[in-house]
Order: structure tokens, then sequence, then C-alpha cells
């Protein structure tokens, strides 16, 4: 059976009631359904299926445990230990290398998760997906510390299901002993010159992305001519690429098998503890800006531990130590005098080349088939 076929028989499936939401999940991924596609889907069903979590449940005693997945390097080393120490919780803590990653973990089911870590445009994605958990702010005081920027933010307007905790760029990191003049456009990726000494994140929205902006166009954009002069574009840079690869490029760059890789602000910030000669640009083009927030999952057993998780990281003793290891800024404003290099959100002029992504909704499915022939080629 050929794919549109089978997704309008799933559809037609969950609209009558003999496909279940979990059910329609899994198939609808199985069958190459775009995350943001698949919420569309769910969010036009949910009123007969998925009444909406009931905000601001009172939560019972503290739990003993805590189930955290979040991105790698994204934490200081004794976040964790203090929590555990101070609260006599104990924490089970894994990591994850893109939203996709995460999203498929919890869509699996049974992940066993309390916490997760997605980035903006994922949230509504999550609560259209019934994955997040309608958070109780009577448990997380320390909510007044959230710099105005991030108190209200358009992924989560009142803040419901998400609480911001860290943001940064997807940009440029280069050896500044190898290229001497710092590269100042996503041009160079398509420079043969160091071929085979780049990489480009394994990340449809960031390599996709790059390559839209090059050419002047919304990051977000879903217009077919645009995206298959990115795809144009983005094959040109593939063949001087060593990789797509995300953060584990850090290593790389520091030993030198890599010069140039698109990657995120904070991640080249610990590299450079390692390797000094490592530089940080945003193209000229433009680039994304990005937060990520703490999310409670639906199926979390341990909700009030999660709750005073999230209290916990909104100290600004903690805060602060959280990015003065990442490297990436805090939303806590509280925390930023107590940052030993504090990182201040960009200006209403400097956000002229920076972008947020948004979901794609039902076009996500045309992004998917544009990566998948880029990875493929
Ligand atoms: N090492 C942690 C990096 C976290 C990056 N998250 C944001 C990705 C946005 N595309």
């Amino acid at each position: 059976m050929n794919k549109r076929i089978e997704t309008e028989q799933l559809v037609e499936g969950l609209v009558a009631g003999g496909v279940s939401r979990r059910e329609f999940v899994t198939r609808a991924t199985a069958l190459g359904l775009s995350l943001s596609t698949i919420s569309l889907v769910l969010t036009a069903c949910g009123k007969k299926e998925a009444p909406a979590l009931a905000a601001g449940a009172d939560l019972p005693e503290m739990e003993k445990e805590l189930n955290i997945y979040n991105w790698s390097d994204y934490i200081a080393e004794d976040t964790i230990p203090n929590f555990e120490k101070e609260f006599g919780v104990k924490v089970t803590y894994d990591t994850f290398e893109s939203n996709e990653e995460m999203v498929a973990k919890l869509q699996a089911g049974a992940s066993g998760y309390d916490i997760v870590v997605p980035s903006n445009y994922i949230v509504p994605v999550m609560t259209a997906l019934t994955l997040a958990y309608p958070l109780n702010k009577k448990y997380i005081p320390n909510l007044t510390n959230l710099a105005p920027t991030f108190a209200d933010p358009v992924f989560d307007p009142g803040l419901v299901h998400a609480i911001p905790y860290q943001w940064g760029t997807t940009g440029v990191a280069y050896r500044t002993d190898k290229i001497t003049t710092p590269p100042d456009s996503w041009a160079i990726f398509q420079d043969p010159k160091y071929k085979g000494k780049m990489t480009q994140m394994d990340d449809m929205r960031d390599a996709v992305g790059a390559w839209l902006r090059f050419k002047g166009h919304s990051l977000n954009s879903i217009d077919p001519a645009e995206l298959a002069e990115a795809k144009a574009d983005a094959l040109i840079a593939k063949k001087n690429l060593k990789a797509y690869i995300s953060a584990p490029v850090k290593g790389q760059l520091i030993s030198g098998d890599v010069w140039v890789a698109q990657l995120w602000n904070g991640d080249t910030t610990q590299a450079r503890a390692e390797q000094p000669a490592l530089g940080y640009v945003l193209p000229k083009e433009g680039c994304n800006i990005w937060t990520d927030s703490l999310m409670v999952t639906t199926g979390a057993k341990n909700k009030r531990a999660a709750h005073e998780f999230i209290n916990y990281i909104l100290r600004p003793d903690v805060g602060a130590s959280v990015s003065n290891f990442t490297g990436y800024g805090s939303p806590n404003i509280e925390a930023l005098a107590k940052m030993t290099t504090p990182i201040p959100y960009p200006t209403a002029e400097e956000f002229q080349r920076l972008e947020y992504y948004k979901d794609l909704g039902a076009s996500g499915q045309l992004w998917d088939q544009v990566w998948t022939e880029i990875k493929s080629s």
C-alpha cells in the first residue's frame, strides 16, 4: 500500500475511533510523518478523545526518586548531587542529542522520565501530543526570578507546561589557528578549501535552516521553491562535509580533526576550555536563537519531585552555576550577577540576524522529505 493511502486510512481510523491516539502516534511515526503533522492531526481530533489535563492539580508528598532526560553537557557537575543531598531524592540522569530523539523516546511509551528539556518550537508539539503535564506554580515560587523576556513566552503563554532553562544560538565554531580569517557566512561550508574538515549539525532544522538564511529566507520557510533552493545549497556543502554531527563534534574540534563546525555557542565555549584556539561567529545571513525549557511529562511518576527540581534550578546560585558550566545564557535574572561570564540577552538590533524556530505544521512533511533527500544523496 502506498504511504498516502496508508496515512489516509490511519487518520480515518483515528477519527472513527478504531485507532487509539497511542496507536496513531506509533504508526504515523513509522510511516515517517513529522511530529508537527502528527500533533496537528491529534489536535484536530483532540476534542473527542483527549480532554485537556487539569492545570495546577495538588501534588502528594515529595517522592524519593526523579528521572531526568536532558541534552548532553547541559548541567553543572554539582547540580544533581547537591539536589540529591538536600532533598533526599535519588536522581537518574540520561542525555539525548536532538529534540526528535527525546520525543521519539517519550512517544514509544514507558520511558520513565519525569523531566525532559524540549526546545521552544517543540513545546506546543509535545503539548498537542499530551506529553506535557500542566504545572502547579504553587510548587515553583522561584518563578519570580525569571527575566521578563522569559516570563510569558510565545511557545507556552502563561508558562503552563514549560519553564525556560537555558538559551543560546546556533552559529559556526572554527579553529582560529587553521582558519585565520573569521568566517562570516554560511558560505564557508561550500568552500572546497576545507573539504573533509567541516561538519554541520545532524538536525533537520539546523542543517536546512542555515541554507534558507543563506539565500535570505526565513528559517521557518515552508515555500517549496525556497526549500528546493536550500536543498541545492546543502548538497553543494555536503561534498565538503566530514559528517552531520551535533554536540559530539566538540572532541574533533579540540583534536583538530575538524576545523569548522555548525555548533551552539555554549558547546563551543565548553570546548574552548580544552582548546583555546576556538572562535564562534553568527553568520551575517542570520541564524537560530532558541530557548530550552524544563517540562514535566504526563506520565511522570515523581511529579512533586519534578516541580521541586524546577524550583531548585530557578535559585539564583544554581542557575548561575549551570550557566557557568554550560556557557549558555540563563533566563534567571537573579543568576546573571552571579555568573562568571554573564551573557546578555540580544538587543533588538542583534535580533535582526536571529530567528526562533516555529513549529512547521503540516509542512513538516515537506521538510522531512528535503532532509531525507539531502542525507541520502
Ligand atoms: N549541549 C546542549 C545543547 C542544547 C541545545 N539545545 C537547543 C537546540 C535547538 N535546535
